[in-house]
């Protein structure tokens, strides 16, 4: 099986002006599809029954991969499914992305970080002071419960367990066009364009 870029459900101009049109296309077009290459590529060296895995279960069972293998699985594959999950959950703005959630997720958020600014003000923290390269994200448990955390690098929450539902990538290169050395700005202007109800389609899923 040979992995693909996935089209965006959106022009790269569209998340303007809070993620710039350039910014969009060099991710896209190049940092997210060098991920699927390098990830074809390393799977051209594992056995079948690993190669024929979906993303998303090559991942959820990287600790049980050979390994010599499991390095560029993390990473290439953590790429893949990372930006491949990032896209899906943004909408722009002029089409209603933004705001606050409703519905179930907003209950699920009520519940769990006892309103949506502890929520907002807990993510925006991980969000802005994780060190070096990684993610933000909003997981469920086994259980059902919400919770936000930061991971390094391409890695993945699916590799502990958990379900991810919402994500922000914090590399530079998300960003460093338009905003520079400001996560900060970057990271608040990402609020205005997270589609809601599709981090909703995922926590019911
Ligand atoms: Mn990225």
């Amino acid at each position: 099986m040979r992995h693909e870029l996935p089209k965006l459900p959106y022009a790269y101009n569209a998340l303007e002006p809070y993620i710039d049109t350039q910014t969009m296309e060099l991710h896209h077009s190049k940092h997210h599809a060098g991920y699927v290459d390098k990830l074809n590529a390393a799977l051209e060296k594992v056995p079948s029954e690993v190669r024929e895995k979906p993303v998303d279960e090559l991942i959820r069972s990287l600790n049980d991969v050979p390994d010599e293998i499991r390095a560029p699985l993390r990473n290439f594959g953590g790429g893949h499914y990372n930006h491949s999950l990032f896209w899906t959950v943004l909408k722009p703005s002029a089409q209603g992305g933004g705001g606050e959630p409703e519905g179930e997720i907003a209950k699920a958020i009520d519940r769990d970080f006892g309103a949506f600014a502890s929520f907002k003000e807990e993510f925006d923290k991980i969000a802005t002071s994780l060190f070096g390269s990684g993610y933000a994200w909003l997981v469920v448990d086994d259980s059902g419960k919400l919770s936000v955390l930061p991971t390094q690098n391409q890695d993945c929450p699916l590799t502990n367990g958990l379900r991810p539902i919402l994500v922000i990538d914090v590399w530079e290169h998300a960003y460093y066009l338009k905003y520079q050395n400001r996560r900060p700005e970057y990271v608040a202007a990402w609020w205005n364009i997270i589609d809601w109800e599709e981090v909703e389609n995922k926590l019911k899923v």
